[in-house]
């Protein structure tokens, strides 16, 4: 019971939608745990120690925050069928690319064209969550940039399927296509399969329509108590792994504080365990939960002495 793949999600959070695919893609059992769409959300920063964002992933005592690790994660643990049919590092930066640019302008554009599909006090959450004001006068104003920069980045995304290929790297899809994938699903949950700017891009429409057909594995509902209940009885299977090539020396048993570096910079503190190219992970205690594991990717991520 304590290997159960659990993910911290909401239904409309595109990241999360990203993952459920992945999920989807490898074939697998997940319990589903519904996490508020705005602070505080108290049972899951006692599992992740202050990070906010959507979404997380549990199994046992270990949690691993960010979907960019969250699927490298799957895949270590599921490596069949792959995240890579072409192979790392092109699909990566792919990804990273590719939601990095294109999930602002979709946000963006269904926060400015549907105020109304927008929970109580969201918008105010979303000012500290980005450091940002939120205007929605300036909103609106920002709808033609918005339109243009993601029209920009979609035609680049059809250009990767003029041979008639049916996923972005070949015949399968994989990491990429998920990733480029979840702004468009966004836009189109919100404004129709032919959304604007989309509806310029039929090969982009058919894509979607086969990405979506992944489905999101077999999903079951749980309650967070029951996570955190996981988390208890769970012991972390993380094992000390020093990092010899580190930049600055970080060693096992050291104190530090991990925060993203763009949005929800909430920061994390912690015991360093484990430590390589990909990854981070510290140990914390929490009345809760007890002696956990906190996993975070390393692009996108501020690691300091605490
Ligand atoms: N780099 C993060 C980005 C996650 C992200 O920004 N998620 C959005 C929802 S899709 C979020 O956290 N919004 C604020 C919240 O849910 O509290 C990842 O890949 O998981």
């Amino acid at each position: 019971m304590t290997d159960i793949i659990i993910l911290h999600h909401y239904d409309t959070s595109p990241y999360s939608e990203k993952v459920r695919l992945g999920l989807g893609l490898k074939g697998l059992a997940w319990a589903s745990v519904e996490i508020p769409v705005i602070m505080p959300k108290p049972d899951l920063t006692a599992l992740t120690g202050g990070y906010r964002k959507t979404p997380v992933l549990q199994i046992g005592a270990d949690i691993y925050c960010d979907s960019q690790l969250i699927m490298r994660e799957l895949e270590r643990r599921h490596p069949s069928p792959g995240f890579y049919p072409a192979g790392r590092g092109a699909a990566d930066a792919l990804a990273w690319w590719a939601e990095k640019t294109m999930f602002s302008p979709a946000v963006g554009i269904a926060f400015a064209k549907r105020p109304d599909a927008l929970p109580d006090g969201f918008l105010e959450d979303r000012a500290k969550f980005s450091g940002r004001n939120i205007d929605p006068a300036a909103m609106m104003a920002a709808l033609p940039y918005l339109f243009d920069q993601l029209r920009a980045h979609l035609h680049w995304l059809d250009q990767m399927m003029a041979d008639g290929r049916s996923f972005l790297q070949g015949a399968e899809a994989g990491l990429a296509d998920l990733a480029a994938y979840h702004p468009i699903w966004f836009l189109q949950r919100n404004f129709g399969p032919a959304a604007a700017p989309l509806g310029g891009f039929a090969r982009l429409l058919s894509w979607a329509e086969r990405v979506a057909a992944i489905g999101h594995g077999d999903r079951r509902p749980m309650t967070s108590q029951a996570a955190l209940a996981v988390a208890s009885a769970a012991t972390s299977s993380t094992g000390t792994v020093a990092d010899r090539d580190d930049p600055i020396g970080r060693q096992p048993g050291q104190r530090v504080t991990v925060t993203p570096d763009d949005t929800g910079r909430d920061p994390v503190v912690g015991e360093l365990v484990a430590s390589g190219l990909d990854e981070i992970v510290i140990k914390r205690s929490d009345p809760a939960v007890g002696e956990i594991c906190v996993h975070f990717p390393r692009a996108g991520f501020a690691v300091t002495q605490a």
